[in-house]
């Protein structure tokens, strides 16, 4: 196959993260929040699209939801796997949306090893029929869970994932370690906002270490783009090369940042601004 070659002097270093996930138009989740993500990382972010979701504010800011079509997903992936081919080794994996998405997603990924696999279990989308919810749910499961190095489901996708009850910090680290074992993946569960406490706390769990990361809870209501934004840190730390765990505080601390300087706007949710530390430093 025909290769460009590099200019001399142009960096063939830089650490790559690529994100395959949907766009929110708000600018708070998904593809938008992950490119802000790995650039605010020191990572060279690259995104290929599986839909586009543009919340109605006519009908209580649900989701309306229209998947990018399956030749054009992988037309991207092409094009991403083609280009970066030589040093293209860590992805994360946002919002799917459908079957059709997920197995196109699935084939791609075997086109090529991969040294990190962040699967973001994003499990459904309000507005989405629940029927085809289910069967997203199912091809998830089957198709990219057990691609996936490293997994950061919430609360309710640690139920999923696990089939147990969640409610306080013991069943969210028993669900991280049967996703744990179903998996062989790394697995961070977020408790965030939803279990009762001062604290925000996540649970760590791969085959040898278990670890609580604690941190004061900021209000009590989840702000958009929080989810996305950690497992895209995550990603854009493994790429550089830091150890699952390392890489999952250096993430959590990063989204605490990203959360103190959130943005407002008139939807009823408040979005992460991952660069908010850098612009109050400057000013
Ligand atoms: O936060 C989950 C999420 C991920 N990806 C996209 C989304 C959302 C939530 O709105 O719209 C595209």
């Amino acid at each position: 196959m025909p290769r460009w070659n590099y200019h001399e002097g142009m960096s063939t270093e830089t650490p790559i993260a690529l994100s395959i996930a949907g766009s929110e138009a708000t600018g708070g989740a998904g593809a938008q929040a992950d490119l802000k993500t790995f650039q605010e990382l020191g990572t060279f972010g690259i995104i290929a699209l599986t839909c586009i979701v543009s919340f109605d504010p006519d009908n209580n800011w649900d989701h309306r939801f229209v998947p990018v079509a399956p030749q054009v997903i992988a037309d991207q992936l092409q094009a991403i796997q083609t280009a970066y081919a030589d040093r293209l080794d860590t992805v994360k994996l946002g919002m799917m949306g459908t079957p059709d998405t997920i197995a196109t997603v699935a084939s791609a990924l075997e086109n090529q090893s991969w040294r990190n696999v962040v699967l973001d279990p994003v499990l459904i989308c309000k507005g989405q029929e629940p029927g085809a919810a289910l069967d997203t749910d199912e091809a998830l499961k089957a198709q990219l869970l057990p691609k996936a190095t490293f997994v950061t489901p919430n609360q309710f996708e640690a139920e999923i994932l696990s089939g147990t009850t969640i409610s306080t910090v013991e069943d969210l680290e028993r669900a991280a370690r049967i996703i744990h074992e179903n998996s062989g993946a790394a697995v961070l569960a977020k408790g965030g906002v939803r279990l009762a406490g001062p604290d925000a706390v996540d649970v760590f769990v791969d085959g040898s270490t278990t670890e609580i990361l604690a941190t004061p809870k900021i209000g009590e209501v989840s702000v958009s783009g929080a989810g996305c934004s950690l497992a895209a840190a995550v990603a854009a730390e493994l790429a550089k090369g830091v150890a699952p765990l390392q890489a999952a505080k250096n993430a959590k601390a990063f989204v605490t940042t990203a959360i103190e300087h959130r943005v407002a706007s008139a939807a009823p949710f408040e979005a992460v601004f991952q660069g908010g530390e850098r612009l109050a430093a400057r000013a």
